[in-house]
């Protein structure tokens, strides 16, 4: 389906003059905070974030999927949606492939129909938790851990080819999770497992091509139940600093336990220059997988806070990595892309000078009085303005209703095509 811009530019001018009324307020409540408007909102449009080829069907439960009809039902028409969002948005200029669900039949066709949608191939992720049809060695008991070193040059082999297809498509980093653990005690022994893993991971980290990086992603349990063996970030960057420095870690929002201050993982890993990027979602008990911003915002805030202090010259990763049980999924992406923004949007308001100055004098008051002054800024109208420069949609969510999009998605593709992923 192909959005034509005039219906973009009619929509805008609709919601124009009481967006200009909203902008003017903020600009001047800003312009006497001494804040530079114009730097913040070209910082906001340049702010990017990467659609993952699998987040655009309805995700599922291991109890069930309740499919929404009009999935894309190859890479196509994968890349078609995220044309879509991008095009509504202006804020998604990127797709992250999930091999092998995702392998393109004809890697230059693929280019350039991502050339022509305005959007590039970000890191590509290998797949060891599952076995395939045919494959000739399980990952029941681990992949790049397992105790057979067939199974583990099974899993490095997997990996070496995600990576000469990912540089195929300009891609440049690899995102490895690994489902490898244990769900009994005793099952597994943690030294050995941890040790075959980083000899399995040194001889992907070799096949690297220069200008490529390998991004390792930690989670706590899920689907292994007792332990997992690159558990959290302190494994992670172990790993990560044992491999060199091609090798970083990535932080997924939902891959942690209850109530960890995820912020001061953030602010530790930009300390030794070893963050890699963001999977963005958010969740309630633990890998929800959740619309971003939907449970805990303010905790985004303050991650973003730390992003933003360490983002200089950094060029890190920015994806959402999300599952759609019961709403639209694009609905839930224009969702979770604007939610991010508004984080980022809001962490640049804050006086870094003051902030330090609270610090230093010992005044947690005046520190937290700097912190929710931008956290209770409304900063809606300067996400809306960065999309009108961009031809985007001043308010995205009316517009896909407005163009009944999901209905039309139905009658080109039907109801039964289901989308790669979980
Ligand atoms: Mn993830």
């Amino acid at each position: 389906m192909i959005i034509d811009q005039t219906i973009i530019d009619s929509h805008n001018s609709d919601s124009e003059k009481s967006h200009q009324d909203q902008l003017a307020y903020i600009s001047d409540e800003l312009g006497k905070k001494g804040i530079d408007l114009e730097g913040i909102l070209d910082q906001i449009s340049k702010f990017q974030i990467t659609i993952p080829s699998w987040a655009l069907g309805s995700g599922g439960t291991r109890f069930g999927k309740f499919p929404i009809g009009g999935e894309p039902g190859n890479l196509n028409e994968k890349l078609d949606d995220i044309g879509l969002l991008h095009k509504i948005t202006g804020a998604c200029d990127s797709i992250s492939l999930h091999l092998p669900w995702d392998i393109p039949e004809d890697t230059s066709a693929a280019k350039e129909k991502a050339t022509e949608l305005g959007i590039s191939f970000d890191s590509v992720n290998s797949n060891t938790f599952q076995d395939k049809d045919g494959q000739e060695h399980s990952y029941k008991f681990g992949s790049l851990s397992h105790t057979d070193s067939k199974v583990r040059d099974q899993a490095i082999r997997h990996n070496v080819e995600v990576i000469e297809l990912g540089a195929s498509l300009d891609a440049d980093a690899i995102t490895i999770w690994l489902a490898d653990g244990s769900t009994f005690p005793g099952q597994q022994n943690f030294a050995g497992a941890f040790e075959r893993t980083l000899k399995s991971l040194e001889q992907i980290y070799k096949t690297l091509p220069d200008n490529w990086k390998m991004f390792l992603e930690h989670k706590p349990f899920e689907p292994n139940f007792y332990s997992t063996v690159v558990n959290d970030w302190g494994s992670s960057l172990l790993l990560a600093n044992k491999l060199g420095e091609k090798a970083l870690c990535l932080v997924d929002l939902g891959h942690h336990l209850p109530n960890m201050n995820i912020e001061q993982v953030v602010s530790r890993l930009i300390m030794e220059g070893k963050l890699a990027g963001f999977h963005f979602n958010d969740s309630k008990y633990a890998d929800d997988d959740l619309t971003v911003g939907s449970i805990k915002p303010y905790q985004l805030f303050l991650i973003f806070i730390e992003l933003v202090e360490g983002i200089k010259d950094n060029s890190w990763s920015w994806m959402i990595d999300a599952s759609h049980n019961v709403k639209d999924p694009l609905e839930d992406l224009i969702q979770s892309l604007e939610a991010i923004r508004n984080a980022f949007a809001q962490a640049l308001l804050i006086d870094r000078n003051k902030l330090s100055g609270a610090q230093n004098s010992n005044d947690p008051v005046v520190a937290q009085e700097i912190l929710q002054d931008a956290f209770k800024t409304d900063v809606r109208p300067l996400l809306r303005e960065a999309r009108l420069r961009s031809n985007a949609a001043i308010d995205p969510i009316a517009v896909y209703r407005e163009l009944d999009i999901r209905n039309n998605l139905v009658k080109e593709r039907g109801t039964q095509t289901i989308a790669t992923g979980l």
